[in-house]
């Protein structure tokens, strides 16, 4: 074979030694399988790239990159490429390679006594949350994407979602890790230890590292155990601060039990109700707001649909609450939450939107969506906040859809101007501009303003030494 260039770096010798590694099932080339690689969900980014190289084991995934690195071919590590900031999109020069984990897809171990799953980086939450109630426990971490999103791409971004208000982000289920390093060194720290006091803590450099040190192979991750009693409402409330009041009547009256508190606009759910096939509103009418209460316990007869019946009773004897609905069945429960986790995808069908992933104390969260509201239909008049999210965090995405009329490439262009704006308002609540979708190819732009300094001088001195040639995942995180 030839040995010619596919484009600046890949040559076809380095895709045959790499087929010889991983085999044909190994390696897509055909220009549907490359192209649907080289594009994120949100199709903000196209890239190219020659090859998506699908090992089947970490020691395939180690081979693979010591031939990339031997070649200094790059590679961007993508698993269900669900990121909303463009993290595992390739460049369009077609100078990388993508590296898919899908085919790394086993349940190693699982421990009931342990509370431990060890687990391989393409299998996705979803597949692993059921292979952990299969065995009676809860892995305790759930995101919309999570029927797609694969475990190593959770871990690589140190995924939030919807149970962080209880149990923490991806990073707080992580006990051991793992990973392929930039030459293609195995670093095998599967420890399920839960003490474990040893120097510096590297599991939790990788983990929200991007795919930029590193390819996270597998992991363990802590369990718990699974709920016997879980009840959910779905309220009406006027403002968000209402909603925060709901919020701390729920903690005063048992803060164990809450296992997410998520808001949601009038506008927002009025697009799931538009664009989502059987989407219903399980109330009477709209109301500007709503709060998706989900309360559990692993205790059994606890009463739990008598507790949440109770704050909610004083919340509506006290005007918080204008309306609620109790799940009665499974169904309904999976109907509310389908109301919350189809957000982003209804927001997709109405139009173009610019995407503020930001987080701020819990308490100032009203302050925040009604000034961030504010200030946005100042800039442009007619755009549309669509706040929602992960209120018991303070985790809002304040999303701001096109106005009606205008043109989306038009409006996609004034997305700095749009951020900067939403972004006074986080710095004034001493917030984060991303608060659980990571950086990724969107917003290295921003990290010299909000983590500039001796912060970003000491990331980049990190990736300089465990990624000297930067190879992995390059214009990700760092500007
Ligand atoms: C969610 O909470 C995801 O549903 C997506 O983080 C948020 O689309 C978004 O902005
Ligand atoms: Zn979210």
């Amino acid at each position: 074979m030839p040995d010619t260039a596919i484009s600046p770096t890949v040559t076809m010798q380095l895709i045959e030694a790499i087929r010889a590694v991983v085999g044909e099932r190994g390696l897509l080339t055909d220009p549907s399988d490359t192209a649907a690689a080289s594009e994120d969900w949100r199709r903000l980014y196209k890239g190219r790239t020659s090859a998506v190289v699908r090992p089947a084991n970490t020691e395939e995934v180690a081979a693979v990159v010591r031939l990339c690195a031997a070649a200094g071919v790059p590679i961007v590590t993508q698993g269900g490429n669900t990121s909303m900031v463009g993290g595992a999109v390739p460049a369009e020069d077609g100078s990388e390679l993508v590296l898919s984990t899908a085919r790394l897809n086993r349940v190693r171990d699982l421990d009931p006594v342990d509370m431990t799953m060890t687990i391989e980086a393409g299998v996705t939450l979803k597949a692993a949350q059921l292979a952990a109630a299969e065995h009676g426990c809860l892995l305790p971490l759930s995101i919309s994407s999570e029927g797609t999103a694969q475990i190593g791409g959770v871990l690589a971004v140190n995924a939030g979602g919807n149970n962080t208000v209880r149990y923490g982000n991806a990073r707080d289920l992580v006990l051991g890790l793992e990973a392929v390093l930039p030459d293609g060194t195995i670093w095998h720290g599967l420890r399920r230890l839960r003490k474990d006091n040893t120097g510096y803590c590297l599991r939790q450099l990788f983990v929200g590292s991007e795919g930029t040190l590193g390819i996270i192979t597998a992991a363990v991750l802590k369990l718990v155990p699974q709920p016997k009693e879980v009840a959910v409402a779905f309220c009406a409330v006027e403002t968000a601060a209402a909603a925060l009041d709901l919020f701390a009547r729920f903690q005063a009256h048992d803060v164990a039990s809450i296992s997410a508190f998520e808001l949601m606009s009038g506008l927002g759910t009025s697009f799931v109700l538009q664009h989502i096939p059987n989407a219903t509103l399980p109330l009477d009418r709209p109301a500007p707001f709503y709060v998706l209460v989900e309360l559990a316990t692993p205790r059994p007869n606890a009463g739990l649909r008598g507790s949440l019946e109770e704050v909610l009773e004083g919340a509506l004897a006290a005007g918080v609450v204008i309306d609620a609905a109790v799940a009665e069945s499974d169904a309904q429960r999976a109907a509310i939450w389908r109301l919350r986790e189809e957000h982003s995808e209804a927001q997709k069908r109405e139009g173009a939107s610019v995407k503020n992933d930001v987080s701020v104390p819990v308490s100032k969260v009203p302050a925040f969506i009604e000034e961030a509201t504010a200030a946005c239909a100042a800039l442009m008049p007619g755009i549309r906040a669509v706040p929602f999210g992960h209120m018991g965090d303070g985790n809002i995405h304040f999303n701001l859809e096109q106005p009606l009329d205008a043109d989306p490439v038009w409006f996609l262009a004034q997305d700095h101007a749009i951020v900067e704006k939403v972004n006074e308002v986080v710095r004034k609540y001493d917030g984060s501009f991303s608060a659980e979708h990571g950086i990724g190819k969107l917003k290295p732009y921003m990290m010299p303003d909000w983590r500039g300094g001796a912060e970003l001088a000491l990331m980049r001195r990190i990736k300089d030494a465990i990624d000297p040639r930067g190879l992995m995942n390059p214009g990700k995180v760092l500007p």
